[in-house]
């Protein structure tokens, strides 16, 4: 009936508690301050602009998206296959509304994205979809890969990209593809992966406590 079908979120996640939300932001500005500054990003703003002499100003162009959350299970209120039996799921009726420890082990920026990689444990692996992981070209990638927290979205872009970026960014060190090690910075490594893909390997990991619940809308 259309009670039941009610029930069921538009997606379940674990949304960070609101003083770590702060932290988060900030970080993520002060790192795509630092960024754009780079001589190494100015070489390739034409990733982002389209142009090579334009400037960009990368806290002007991504626009936040939110409460930040990692998102499991995208339902989309029961209408995508496979979500029903993952609100049903023994697992995930028995972890809503607990806190959860989440840590963020990266950053990574590309044109059309900005977001926190999130390194699940063997714990969090419980709530994770199995076919998380099966769209775009990267169906070998360990359970979790996608994990991730959107920070910001390029103007007309959607935040289901944000882990489709990553996917990206993993599948091309997967198949050996090293980067371009740019330099260490005092948050962590910056590694270029071309066509505007940027990834800050975080020397100390973010340890975001979060809920894992649901969002309506
Ligand atoms: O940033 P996100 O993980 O990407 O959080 C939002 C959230 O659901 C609400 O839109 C994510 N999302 C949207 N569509 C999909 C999809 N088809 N598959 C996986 N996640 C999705 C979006």
């Amino acid at each position: 009936g259309s009670l039941e079908e009610m029930s069921i979120p538009l997606y379940f996640g674990w949304f960070l508690l609101s003083s770590i939300q702060d932290k988060v932001r900030c970080t993520s500005m002060d790192f795509l301050k630092t960024l754009d500054t780079l001589e190494a990003f100015k070489k390739h703003l034409i990733d982002f602009t389209g142009k090579a002499e334009k400037e960009v100003d990368l806290e002007q162009y991504f626009q936040a998206k939110g409460t930040l959350h990692c998102t499991t299970e995208f339902c989309d209120y029961g209408k995508v296959e496979g979500s029903k039996e993952y609100a049903n799921n023994p697992a995930v009726k028995e972890s809503y509304g607990s806190a959860f420890e989440l840590s963020l082990s990266a950053l990574f920026v590309t044109p059309r994205t900005v977001g926190a990689r999130v390194s699940l444990s063997e714990e969090q692996l419980l709530l994770w979809p199995a076919d998380a992981e099966k769209e775009g070209e990267s169906a070998s990638l360990p359970l979790g890969s996608r994990a991730h927290v959107t920070l910001g979205c390029a103007e007309g872009v959607e935040p289901v990209q944000t882990g489709l970026d990553l996917l990206q960014i993993l599948a091309l060190q997967q198949e050996g593809q090293q980067g371009e090690l740019i330099e260490e910075m005092e948050l962590g490594s910056l590694t270029y992966y071309g066509e505007g893909r940027w990834l800050l390997g975080l020397r100390e990991p973010i340890c975001a406590p979060a809920c894992f619940s649901s969002f309506y809308g």
